[in-house]
């Protein structure tokens, strides 16, 4: 059974101590044993960098093995052509994901480059997001993969 990814980006390692006020104070250690719970069956490989380039070789390897991928790539959603370019080439379903509401935020947020080939996007509703965004994953993979 081909894995979900979970692909997280710069400054995530610091979350439970990095401004609560908005990332709220759970860890991302926590995140992924709330998707891993999610994930049921299913196989999930669960990543977190602050260097653009190991992002997208997880990419790389989510189109070679991977059913669907679960985003929340930080500051590279508004910079990275890289990844954007890395994530065009994925045939399964994408999930960009935002803890905090990027739309409710200052101007340099609300333009995410990644939504222009996510499948869907969730943004603010915190941690819990993750286990809502490999959940749906979960749902659309196995809606693919019926019978005709
Ligand atoms: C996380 C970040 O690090 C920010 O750069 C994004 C995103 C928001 C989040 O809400 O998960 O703008």
């Amino acid at each position: 059974m081909k894995p979900i990814f979970v692909i997280n980006g710069p400054n995530l390692n610091r979350l439970g101590t990095r401004e609560p006020t908005i990332y709220g104070k759970t860890t991302l250690t926590e995140i992924e044993a709330m998707c891993l719970e999610a994930a049921g069956e299913r196989p999930l490989r669960f990543h977190q960098s602050n260097f653009e380039g190991e992002i997208v070789h997880w990419v790389h390897d989510a189109i070679d093995e991977g059913a669907g991928i679960v985003i929340n790539p930080a500051g590279f959603s508004f910079t990275s052509i890289a990844i954007l370019d890395a994530l065009k080439m994925f045939p399964g379903p994408i999930v960009e994901l935002h803890i905090s509401n990027i739309h409710r935020r200052e101007e340099i947020y609300h333009k995410s480059l990644v939504s222009k080939v996510a499948t869907a996007v969730i943004a603010g509703l915190g941690p819990r997001g993750y286990g809502v965004a490999v959940r749906a994953l979960r749902d659309m993979i196995d809606e693919q993969m019926e019978p005709a």
